[in-house]
């Protein structure tokens, strides 16, 4: 992964007295989340867990300099399964506000770990929660990172706050316990916990094996001539894919309303990942023709290249077929709303990505301009 800029050389800003506790803040959100609160000049302390490999790559540019007095993103040792790690830390920091963005995130993984997802993706929010209670911190503020994929199979759209649950996945599952054990932490003691039911979004610092990054990935992999193919899973599946930045912030406001409360964070658009992959390709000058059907079916370039192949081992046991959201109440009481379109993510991804492995971008992206609507 490309590592991101250095911050500016300007001065940070002065503290303003906040401490900020991040759970997954190595993660793809974490890290744009402590960006957005140090430049706001809040105290930002991450949770970060053992790995025998560097898992700092995203954050490393907002701490690197430990003799830089004024770099406030302090990191912690310790584990989402570990109560005791969390209690430690949330006793020594006793912050304002508590971001719960850590977890096993992956759907297709947590088929195969099914415990461990449930252990750290679900039972991980009961740990803070608790914890906070023990530790008497009931001023402290609490985000808990729900998902669409609560919505599941559905089958009905667009999805809002009144839209039941139908998990189709461990992971799923775990997230729905994370989910309603935060509403009743809200209800039973009368903390401030609240869900940001966050649709599908995206970034050049997303996981690899994630579909768009995937994609991106290879796109411009194969138009650089370093891999011939790319191999994925169900084309047909649907999403609404939104840009990471912007649901960051979401989460901001969502942890500073007025009212704790549950909210939807969508586009209010949905495309197939055959759709996207069509855009990525697109982008790096390799437009693509389908043709087959099933696990037949092929991605060809102008050359009559296949680029583009079905692999069986990428489907799911069950799979979520849509997802479409529908923001309009964050949109009315947040005053939250989307900057990036579906056109403009894919640019974004697709350029880093060439950029990333040293190739030059395709002429440039316009600057995301406000949705029109
Ligand atoms: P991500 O890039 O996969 O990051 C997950 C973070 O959780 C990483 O920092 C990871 O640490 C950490 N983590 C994993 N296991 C942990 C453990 N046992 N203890 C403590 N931390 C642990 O995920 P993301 O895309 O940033 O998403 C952030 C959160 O939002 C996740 O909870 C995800 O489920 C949820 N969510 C994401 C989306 C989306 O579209 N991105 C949508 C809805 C909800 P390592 O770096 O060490 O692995
Ligand atoms: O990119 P995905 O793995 O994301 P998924 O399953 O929607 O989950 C992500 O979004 C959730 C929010 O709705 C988060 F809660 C969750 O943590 C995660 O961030 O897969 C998207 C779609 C799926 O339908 C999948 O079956 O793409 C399809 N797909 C097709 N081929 C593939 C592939 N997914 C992956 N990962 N790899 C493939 O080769």
């Amino acid at each position: 992964m490309k590592r991101p800029p250095p911050p500016s050389r300007r001065p940070w800003p002065a503290p303003n007295g906040r401490r900020i506790l991040l759970t997954g803040v190595t993660g793809q959100d974490g890290s744009y989340l402590a960006e957005r609160l140090l430049a706001e000049g809040c105290e930002v302390w991450g949770m970060v867990r053992r790995s025998s490999s560097f898992n700092t790559q995203r954050i490393d540019h907002l701490y690197q300099d430990p003799h830089e007095t004024d770099v406030r993103l302090r990191l912690v040792n310790g584990d989402l399964g570990d109560g005791s790690s969390v209690n430690r830390i949330l006793k020594r920091v006793r912050p304002h506000e508590v971001y719960n963005l850590g977890a096993q995130s992956h759907v297709k993984t947590s088929f195969d770990i099914p415990e461990y997802t449930a252990d750290i993706t679900g039972l991980g929010a009961v740990r803070v929660l608790e914890a906070l209670r023990d530790l008497g911190l009931d001023d402290t503020r609490f985000y808990q990172a729900s998902s669409s994929e609560l919505y599941g199979g559905i089958g009905r759209s667009p999805q809002n706050e009144r839209t039941p649950f139908h998990p189709r996945s461990p992971y799923a599952a775990a997230k729905a316990y994370a989910f309603h054990i935060t509403r009743n932490y809200r209800e039973a003691w009368g903390m401030f916990a609240t869900n940001g039911i966050l649709f599908n979004h995206e970034s050049p610092r997303r996981g690899e094996t994630f579909v768009t990054r995937k994609i991106t990935r290879a796109a411009a992999r194969i138009a650089r001539g370093m891999q011939k193919t790319l191999y994925l899973g169900n084309l047909e599946a649907r999403r609404d894919w939104g840009y990471a930045p912007d649901y960051v912030d979401a989460m901001v406001r969502i942890l500073r309303a007025k009212k704790a409360d549950d909210y939807v964070v969508a586009t209010g658009e949905t495309h197939s990942v055959r759709e996207f992959c069509a855009a990525a390709f697109a982008r790096v000058g390799l437009p693509l023709e389908w043709s087959g059907k099933g696990l037949k079916e092929r991605g060809v370039d102008a050359r009559g290249r296949v680029l583009v192949q079905i692999d069986e081992r990428y489907f799911r046991p069950s799979e979520v077929e849509l997802l479409l959201g529908d923001a309009s109440r964050a949109r009315r009481e947040l005053g939250w709303k989307p900057t990036v379109t579906f056109r403009q993510l894919v640019e974004i991804m697709v350029d880093a990505d060439v950029e990333a492995i040293g190739g030059t971008a395709p002429p440039a992206a316009p600057a995301p301009r406000r949705r029109a609507r």
